[in-house]
């Protein structure tokens, strides 16, 4: 398994669903699990310190709130991490934004942005870096792409 999906908690699946549906879409395989940075930081750690080991290619690291998690998981993984803020109720999103974005120089997050667009962009993020050894991949992500620009009209219509 190349890809990660990982979020802080079951609240976040439906934001981070749209990753997974971009990648079952571009046929990449992907595994999902619940990692949170405050409840569940030995699982965190694990998962981080094996990541290389296990074969991952990129972490796709979904949170809200006090998001710490796509940081501390970039922290403790070359593996390149891409993270979602996740919209909450109390801040829309902002403080979630915020917690991932600003990464201390030398630990990145690939910050995208917040709800559910992010987390879609952060599955294409993933099957972009996956296509650059993957021709057939890359193929596919062109076709994906050519798709979605033939699927814009030309002019506004009121239906
Ligand atoms: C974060 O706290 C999670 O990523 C989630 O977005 C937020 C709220 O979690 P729940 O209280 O809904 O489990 O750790």
């Amino acid at each position: 398994m190349k890809v990660g999906i990982i979020m802080g908690s079951q609240s976040d699946w439906p934001t981070m669903k749209a990753a997974a549906e971009v990648l079952d879409a571009l046929d990449v395989e992907y595994e999902t699990k619940i990692v949170s940075a405050h409840r569940t930081p030995d699982r965190l750690w694990d998962y981080g310190k094996t990541a290389v080991d296990r074969g991952l290619h990129v972490i796709i690291a979904g949170a809200g709130g006090a998001a710490h998690l796509p940081g501390m998981m970039a922290s403790k993984t070359r593996v390149p991490v891409v993270g979602v803020p996740v919209q909450t109720k109390a801040l829309s999103g902002v403080d979630s934004l915020y917690s991932i974005v600003q990464m201390p120089k030398g630990f990145p997050v690939a910050t995208m942005a917040i709800g559910a667009a992010g987390a879609a962009n952060a599955g294409l993020m993933a099957a972009g870096i996956l296509a650059l050894n993957d021709p057939e991949l890359a193929q596919r992500l062109d076709q994906w792409r050519a798709d979605l620009s033939a699927s814009i009209p030309n002019e506004p219509s009121d239906d």
